[in-house]
């Protein structure tokens, strides 16, 4: 057994590395790219960009050392089957789920936009997974695969901070695994909402798991 004792907060926490993944939410075209639907909507993009060149250092410490890698990607299929009508009808027309974005449609699957950025396309072998809510555990087999793969631990990143990687984070404590986010690795268009995200997990002595940077994961694995 490997383990690492990774410096994070509210306490270092030790990790094996046979039992620890790797988890990329959501780092989609339609959510970064200065030409996608999040910028679009008014948002400012560069707060998620800044996610990507840690994260790539990350995923390639990850493959190099041959943990299990899994993506994230947030969609539904064309017919929009598996999207609550809710969902559906939240927004205003033109900028709801399966509207024609900038993109293409918004949030389907096969759409330029729903594609993960060239910066961290996944490799062969490396998990995909399409998830029809903001937490990824929601109607997916993901807990099925962490478990195929005896994982204890779950490095997340992604975005936004304040959606899918908190509420993946949340559900991620409830399924029993330790989650810890990297804070330069997550990133919301609301710097206020990221950092009340994850001040929530942290809370409480880790009421939802640990808060740690690319930069001390990557010396301690490294070292
Ligand atoms: C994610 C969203 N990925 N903000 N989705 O956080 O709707």
């Amino acid at each position: 057994m490997t383990t690492y004792t990774i410096p994070a907060e509210p306490h270092p926490i030790t990790l094996d590395l046979a039992r620890t993944a790797l988890v990329v939410i959501d780092m989609q075209k339609d959510f970064l790219y200065p030409d996608g639907f999040g910028a679009f909507l008014g948002n400012d993009t560069s707060l998620l960009l800044r996610t990507v060149e840690p994260t790539q250092r990350v995923l390639s410490l990850a493959r190099k050392l041959g943990m299990l890698i899994v993506h994230t990607r947030e969609g539904h299929p064309p017919d929009l089957s598996d999207c609550p009508p809710t969902k559906l009808e939240r927004w205003s027309p033109g900028t709801r789920i399966g509207d024609v974005g900038p993109m293409g449609r918004i949030l389907v699957q096969g759409e330029a936009g729903h594609a993960i950025i060239d910066e961290l396309t996944p490799l062969p072998g490396e998990v995909v997974l399409d998830k029809p809510g903001k937490n990824s555990f929601y109607a997916t087999n993901l807990d099925a695969i962490l478990k195929d793969h005896n994982i204890r631990t779950l490095i997340v990143t992604g975005v936004t901070t304040d959606v899918c990687v908190f509420t993946t984070t949340t559900a991620a404590n409830d399924h029993g695994y330790d989650a810890v986010v990297l804070s330069d690795c997550v990133a919301s268009y609301s710097p206020e909402r990221h950092r009340f995200a994850l001040a929530t997990i942290k809370a409480q002595g880790g009421i939802f798991g640990w808060v740690s940077t690319s930069t001390e994961l990557l010396a301690s694995l490294e070292g």
